[in-house]
């Protein structure tokens, strides 16, 4: 096929083509899948993890979903039948912010919003089945919660206890952590304080060993997730130790130590602000008191608590040592965590970094009891944390780590104990909102807590109630509250906390199975059908607390027989962020005030080199904050519906796959979009301009021996291409190389179908094979050139692999005329000495060369052609 300035064919108009593809599917019902079973068929379950409804996609949403498409369009490719099912995380807090801000009920905001993000959802061309939706707002959803709630309540997998919310005396409510402002109410600006109610856990703590172990099954995810899973459960063998207390008003004191071989060092015990030890001390000393009220004030994150300066208080109590009965002092420290263990610890400055320093801040005795087992000298200028040998420990001396865990239960019985520790606490479900899933129990004042019977579910929300940001509306609903007892009959009032909003997410996965099934959370054979989830994608921000609740509800969903297998997410992409350039001012106070990067323009001098930026509206400069997380607060987003209106789905999609690896993140570009708009461009132009000189039947048969050396090189490139893109797309999961090596391939193409006699049959597989490779990257441009091929349906699968293509059975020759090189040629292996000759002799680099008249010719085999000219 000869290119000509006539054939250039109609322009490519995404905002055409796009939209009636996106028709066509919806009426072919191209990615609806039954639960029907096909013997003969693979399935593969593709899920993105499902949004929160807050308004409109960002681009964070776009790479998520655009990922998990690529995955399902290939495995469809392949033969495999997909479910790629899409939802929405619809309960929570925003939604009550926005009903206070605009005096609007969260379930209208919500549902509107929803419909906005699916328009926009299905202009980006996703292979969803639309038909297994859910929201997890909706009773049909959460009653199989509440239903599950009550199961697992009366397991003893949940259960209730009282533990301290944030309070704002002013407005009157509880406060989620996000909702407290440097100790105040974001709305009020009141000082918060601590409160103690009731609450519901999730006894994950059950499931910690399990969590743990079966980490090492996930062998298809990152490992830094897992590693991240792994520290977050903290998994410690230790002992329980306990001093006596001297004072007969109070406990005995049990530490939790993973150092018992540490014992003799012990020069104090400190325990947590929260203790009942410090409380008791407090009771008639102020000043301790005092310092208690401040550790309550400050931070409990982990994070916080290991960089503030370590602080401490004695209590003015003792306790004695379990192995020498000596009188220890009991201090208090800000660095003991109440949450863990037993909120105590024993103190050795010799063998711990923080205990070492704060003997040394407080001038409390450090002795060593730990000598290195190669017998190399320690300073006491720092601590030595390593094992080794007991010293200086009485009839312990000598032993190893290993021994004291049996030497100490033999030596001190019940005061001391093994003990495996985990830093996974039990999961608190119970939040003082209005938005969220009812929780199904009911409060009776002779009963107590006693759950709803199943047959009363759902308990139904509310949904025209408008928050006003003081406290949980239903409080005051009569008409939800008031109700009888399930197990008396008495008057009774319902629960009004409802659940946190992961346990929506926990679950929504095997949902889709059976998506409207009123009859089961989830109907079993659907679920041993579909589960686990073949491909999980999503955002590194939920490797820890989503996928573990996940893998927790997995494993409560299968001991209630209601699931099969251990794991719900067998292969999980973690994928990288979406950044972009930042540009502020920043006024004499020192505010910044951001500006989105499409009202900048940049400065360049004469020789193109850029030297600043300014706001188009003003022309003045503004500074550059580099690349940063697209964000609100930065005023960086880049509005993906822009994108889209612009230059299509496809360019987005391409762009978006091209520009970094999945898991890494990911600059954005406009040079970066328009190229890989310029690349579907040249394939629309390529493919129009093959069809403006050919049609259906198609030349498609191709003789491997017929052919020329050019029409072989191409061959084997394309081979070589199918043979990468699939391995890059399904092992590697490495999309960005894939197109890459798509692009390289339209190059080789573009170039062949220039050539004077390019072979059609070899231009029509190779074009093809082209689009079908593409087609999971930019569907709508494929797919609706494929129909023009007369490919679509079933017979668009991914190009099948010619290994006879990939032989490379040509060899470079060069050609000399008079001892100058002048000419490299192509030949074919086995091709016979005159038609070397006569390829030499027509190649017009070397007959610009013999016009003189050829005298000689001599062949060296596989290498050289000499031509001697006059
Ligand atoms: C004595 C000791 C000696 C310790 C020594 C360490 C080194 P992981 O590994 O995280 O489980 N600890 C125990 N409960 C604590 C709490 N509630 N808040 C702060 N620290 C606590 O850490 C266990 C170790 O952390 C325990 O072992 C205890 O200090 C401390 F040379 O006991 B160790
Ligand atoms: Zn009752």
């Amino acid at each position: 096929m000869q290119i000509t300035k006539q054939a250039t064919a109609n322009e490519y108009s995404p905002a055409t083509i796009e939209p009636h593809m996106q028709q066509y599917w919806t009426e072919q019902r191209s990615y609806e899948v039954s639960n029907h079973i096909d013997a003969g068929k693979k399935y593969r379950y593709v899920l993105s993890m499902f949004p929160y409804p807050s308004g409109k996609l960002h681009m964070g949403h776009v790479r998520n979903y655009t990922i998990g498409d690529v995955v399902s369009r290939f495995a469809r490719l392949k033969g495999e039948t997909v479910m790629q099912p899409m939802g929405w995380d619809a309960f929570g807090l925003p939604a009550e912010n926005a009903a206070i801000a605009h005096q609007v009920a969260p379930a209208q905001w919500t549902f509107s919003n929803i419909d906005y993000m699916r328009t926009q959802l299905k202009s980006l061309g996703l292979s969803i089945d639309w038909s297994r939706e859910i929201a997890t707002c909706t009773p049909e959803y959460y009653r199989w919660e509440q239903w599950f709630f009550i199961q697992l309540y009366n397991k003893g997998l949940i259960y209730r206890k009282l533990s301290t919310v944030n309070w704002d005396p002013v407005d009157q409510t509880v406060l989620a952590n996000e909702q407290v402002i440097d100790g105040r109410g974001w709305r009020s600006g009141a000082l918060v304080e601590k409160r103690e109610i009731p609450m519901y856990y999730f006894n994950i703590s059950d499931y910690a060993q399990e969590l743990l172990d079966d980490l090492d099954t996930l062998e298809q995810w990152p490992s830094k997730v897992v590693a991240m899973q792994r520290n977050w459960i903290g998994r410690s063998e230790g002992m329980e130790l306990t001093f006596t207390a001297t004072n007969t008003n109070l406990d005995d004191l049990v530490v939790f130590t993973t150092r018992p071989d540490t014992i003799m060092g012990v020069s104090y015990v400190a325990v947590a602000a929260e203790h009942p030890m410090a409380s008791f001390a407090a009771a008639n000393n102020p000043v301790l008191a005092a310092f208690i009220a401040d550790c309550r004030r400050g931070s409990v994150a982990e994070a916080d608590i290991a960089t503030t300066a370590k602080k401490g208080m004695d209590s003015g109590l003792f306790v004695s040592h379990p192995v020498t009965g000596k009188p220890t002092p009991v201090w208090v420290a800000n660095y003991v965590l109440m949450s863990y263990g037993t909120g105590a610890v024993m103190a050795v400055p010799m063998h711990d970094e923080r205990d070492f320093e704060f003997a040394s801040q407080y001038q409390l005795p450090k002795l060593t009891v730990v000598a290195p087992s190669d017998g190399t000298a320690q300073t006491d200028s720092q601590a030595f944390t390593d094992k080794g040998v007991l010293v200086n420990s009485g009839d312990l001396n000598g032993l190893t780590y290993n021994e004291v865990f049996a030497a100490l239960e033999a030596k001190l019985g019940d005061k001391a104990k093994r003990k495996v520790q985990f830093r996974l606490r039990d999961w608190g479900v119970s939040r003082q909102r209005y938005w969220g899933c009812p929780i199904p129990m009911v409060n009776c004042p002779t009963c107590g807590p006693v759950p709803v019977n199943a047959a009363d579910l759902p308990v139904v929300l509310p949904t025209d109630v408008v928050p006003d940001g003081s406290g949980n509306p239903l409080n005051h609903l009569a008409s939800f509250t008031d109700t009888t007892c399930p197990k008396c009959h008495g008057t009774a009032k319902r629960e009004t906390d409802t659940l946190d909003t992961f346990v929506e997410s926990s679950w929504y996965y095997a949902r889709y199975a059976s998506p409207q099934d009123p009859h089961n959370m989830v109907e079993p054979n659907a679920a041993k059908h579909w589960l686990p989830v073949d491909q999980y994608i999503g955002g590194v921000e939920h490797a820890i607390l989503h996928l573990l609740y996940a893998r927790f509800f997995h494993k409560l969903m299968r001991d209630q027989g209601l699931v099969a297998g251990n794991e719900p997410f067998k292969r999980l992409l973690t994928q990288g962020m979406v950044l972009a350039e930042t540009y502020y001012r920043e006024d004499s106070a020192g505010k910044k005030t951001w500006y989105n990067p499409s009202e900048i323009d940049l400065v360049k001098n004469e020789k193109g080199v850029e030297i600043g930026s300014i706001l188009r509206s003003d022309g003045a400069s503004v500074t550059y904050g580099g690349m940063e997380k697209m964000s609100k607060s930065k005023n960086n987003g880049v509005d993906p519906q822009t994108i889209v209106e612009q230059y299509g789905a496809d360019t987005a999609r391409v762009f978006m796959m091209f520009a970094a690896p999945a898991d890494q993140s990911l600059e954005w570009s406009d040079a970066g979009v328009e190229g890989s708009h310029r690349f579907l461009k040249r394939i629309w132009r390529l493919s129009s301009e093959f069809l403006a000189t050919q049609q259906a039947p198609f030349a498609t048969a191709i003789v491997a021996g017929n052919l020329d050396n050019k029409a072989q090189t191409l061959r084997r490139k394309l081979h070589e291409t199918i043979a990468k893109v699939d391995d890059d797309l399904d092992r590697r999961q490495s999309f960005n190389t894939a197109v890459a090596a798509l692009m390289e391939l339209l190059n080789h193409i573009t170039k062949y179908a220039a050539e004077p006699g390019a072979n059609n049959a070899v231009l029509h597989e190779a074009i093809t094979a082209l689009l079908r490779m593409l087609a999971p990257f930019a569907p709508h441009i494929c797919e609706h050139l494929l129909a023009k091929f007369g490919i679509s349906g079933q017979a668009l699968s991914y190009p099948t692999l010619d290994p006879c293509a990939l032989v490379d059975n040509l060899l470079t020759m060069v050609v000399q005329v008079n001892g100058k090189v002048r000419a490299k040629l192509d030949i074919a292996v086995g091709t016979g000495e005159a038609d070397i000759i006569a390829a030499a002799k027509a190649h017009p680099d070397v007959q610009r060369n013999v016009s003189g008249g050829i005298k000689k010719c001599i062949v060296v085999p596989g290498k050289l052609v000499n031509i001697v000219a006059g």
